[in-house]
């Protein structure tokens, strides 16, 4: 069989882990409209029928320019995937124009041994004149192949794949048949509520916030209890983040807790917290801990 990794790169917000979840046929990664949502690798298997090929998606962070010791390690995160790839997917979004940030990261794709193939995203909010324009944009980089996509209908995904198993080497089964993927049931259940808030908070506000779960256990009643804190930088954020009489954290909380059911296919008792590490950002120790 034909095998490999496979990061999914490119600039935030162009639809990077909409596109992993999409290609894999099940939620692996969190989106949201907010850019930098993604702040970890996730690995999202697909395996092509008859033992043809097991396509490892590596969604990544966005690239971008880091202003925060979280900003660096991100970058670093993504640059050190393109280092265990056989192929690599670079995502532009059809919607906008390609600039400086989408010409920097192909200058370093094109370094890079591993194939590139270049997917233009959410190609069902743009005219075939704009797509076409992307297509034209990104033709003189000269990577592997180009294909447009939507994440969101599914369009060109089949032609991506294609693309993908004729570029990937002879190989082994890397995860069991059945394995979507190799997150822990702890970081998907804090990612999932980080997911919720991002939905419901606007500004600035969502860069602040972490998720950490502490623990996931099965009550004798069946119940799965999980135990979860959510982690701001300044006590003023403390009460937005709570709402007011406790308002936001119940309907984060009631959100969270149905997909939870939904994804251990339980019932949930989700416990939630509010504490403030001040400018965890920026401090390594802290990063550390929230396994970032
Ligand atoms: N219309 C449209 N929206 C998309 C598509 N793919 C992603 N999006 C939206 O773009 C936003 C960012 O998506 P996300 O996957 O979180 O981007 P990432 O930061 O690159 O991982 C979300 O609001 C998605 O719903 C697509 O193919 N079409
Ligand atoms: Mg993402």
């Amino acid at each position: 069989m034909r095998s490999g990794f496979v990061p999914v790169v490119g600039r935030p917000n162009v639809g990077k882990s909409t596109l992993v979840n999409a290609l894999v046929g099940e939620k692996v990664a969190i989106t949201s409209v907010r850019p930098q949502t993604t702040r970890n690798t996730i690995r999202g298997v697909l395996d092509l029928a008859n033992d043809e090929a097991q396509i490892v998606f590596v969604d990544t962070p966005g690239l971008h320019r880091p202003r925060t010791a979280l900003g660096e390690r991100l970058n670093r995160l993504v640059y050190g995937s393109l280092a265990e790839s056989d192929a690599v997917v670079f995502v532009l979004d059809a919607t906008g124009k390609v600039g400086p940030g989408d010409r920097r990261i192909a200058a370093r794709l094109a370094a890079a041994a591993a194939p590139t193939i270049v997917a233009v995203n959410k190609i069902d909010r743009a005219g075939s004149d704009r797509v076409a324009e992307r297509l034209l944009e990104a033709a003189g980089w000269d990577f592997a192949a180009y294909v447009p996509v939507s994440a969101i209908d599914g369009h060109g995904l089949e032609e991506l794949t294609r693309e993908l198993v004729t570029s990937l080497p002879e190989g082994p089964r890397y995860f069991p048949p059945g394995m979507r993927t190799d997150q822990p049931d702890e970081l998907l259940a804090a990612e999932l509520v980080r997911e919720k808030y991002l939905a419901r908070l606007r500004d600035e506000l969502p860069h602040s916030l972490a998720v950490a779960v502490e623990e996931i256990a099965t009550r004798e009643s069946g119940i799965v209890y999980v135990s979860a804190t959510v982690y701001v930088e300044r006590n003023s954020q403390k009460g937005m983040v709570i709402g007011k009489g406790g308002e936001l954290l119940r309907t984060v909380g009631a959100e969270a807790r149905s997909e939870l059911e939904r994804v251990f296919g339980a019932g949930v008792y989700l416990d939630l917290r509010v504490k403030v590490e001040r400018d965890w950002q920026r401090r390594d120790q802290l990063l550390d801990r929230l396994g970032y």
